[in-house]
């Protein structure tokens, strides 16, 4: 594998999330595979379990691991072909990705959108940057609009707890005071509509997601209505991608609240982290048995270590 950056990048997620699964019960089985060989993390922006999940993937499988903050220890990179450097940014993406190529074995890549052009956001500019001018294989560490390592970690949370065939899971929208990326909901979507599943996504009007991504799953507008009988909510906060950016106003009954959960079949909780207490979500549902949270933060090392698994066996 190549390039890890999106659903569309995987033969057969089934595999990944099984193979996911299988280290997670033997999470050292395989940690000489990496050996000598080294992964390059590369943070445009924060992180608590993408790095130290991925870190801890790498680990599993004997690699070692630099550790790059982009952002606030390198050059400012530029991205732009054929532009006159002589402002603000001080090394082309060209040399960078070629450079660090020559240190690293695979690179991870987290970048957000910068919000201000939807075509520019939706065209990945940073990740594309470093998919074509690294001669080493990308793993999307959360992009402008994707967070494929975070889906598969969801998926194999759901296969793990779900008590039915064929569960019901809402993607339910939440309020949230900042302006946060489609990219969370934009992968889970698309993870699950891969699995068999009764997919809905709940969101205030104004807060549709790419139709592309959306096409064919049912939407519910009314959040009360959509819980009926949903064994997993999946709680996301999104800014619009209608009106790009702009975040919700006067919302603030989308918290998920234990009287929302009620209306669930005992549903379960489910949020990618970091949260919002108390905006997102109530006290009281995150601290409840049904909660997933920690799971899926724990998930997120197996996820990882199935990808870089498939890049260092050089496998689809
Ligand atoms: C990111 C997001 O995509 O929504 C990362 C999630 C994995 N979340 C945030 O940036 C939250 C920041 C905040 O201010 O709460």
């Amino acid at each position: 594998m190549k390039k890890f950056s999106s659903i569309e990048d995987i033969e057969a997620p089934e595999g990944l999330i099984k193979l996911a699964l299988d280290q997670k019960s033997n999470p050292h089985e395989l940690s000489q595979l990496g050996k000598n060989k080294t992964l390059g993390l590369l943070f445009f922006n924060p992180s608590l379990r993408t790095r130290m999940s991925t870190q801890k993937a790498a680990m599993n499988l004997g690699m070692d691991v630099i550790v790059m903050n982009l952002n606030s220890d390198s050059w400012t990179l530029e991205f732009e072909d054929g532009s006159t450097m002589n402002s603000e940014s001080q090394e082309h993406i060209r040399e960078a990705a070629a450079v660090i190529s020559q240190y690293c074995d695979i690179i991870g890549v987290r970048t957000f959108p910068s919000f201000n052009d939807r075509e520019e956001d939706y065209s990945e500019v940073v990740l594309n940057g470093f998919v074509k001018h690294a001669s080493v294989p990308i793993i999307s560490l959360e992009s402008a609009t994707r967070h494929p390592l975070q889906s598969l970690a969801d998926m194999m949370t759901i296969e793990e707890h779900k008590v039915k065939k064929k569960p019901k899971i809402v993607l339910s929208w939440v309020p949230h005071p900042k302006a946060l990326p489609q990219a969370v909901a934009n992968s889970f979507v698309e993870w699950a509509k891969e699995g068999d599943f009764d997919l809905v996504i709940t969101h205030p009007n104004g807060f549709e997601l790419e139709g592309s991504i959306t096409n064919g799953v049912e939407v519910v507008s009314d959040q009360a209505e959509a819980f009926k009988d949903a064994d997993f909510i999946y709680a996301k906060n999104w800014s619009s991608y209608e009106d790009y950016g702009k975040i919700g106003e006067d919302l603030n009954d989308w918290m998920i609240s234990p009287e929302r959960m009620a209306i669930t079949n005992q549903g379960k909780f489910m949020h990618c982290l970091p949260v919002r207490r108390n905006v997102v979500v109530h006290d009281d549902v995150i601290d409840s048995q049904n909660s997933l949270v920690i799971e899926q933060a724990e998930n997120r090392i197996y996820a990882a270590q199935a990808v870089l698994i498939k890049m260092l066996n050089d496998e689809n």
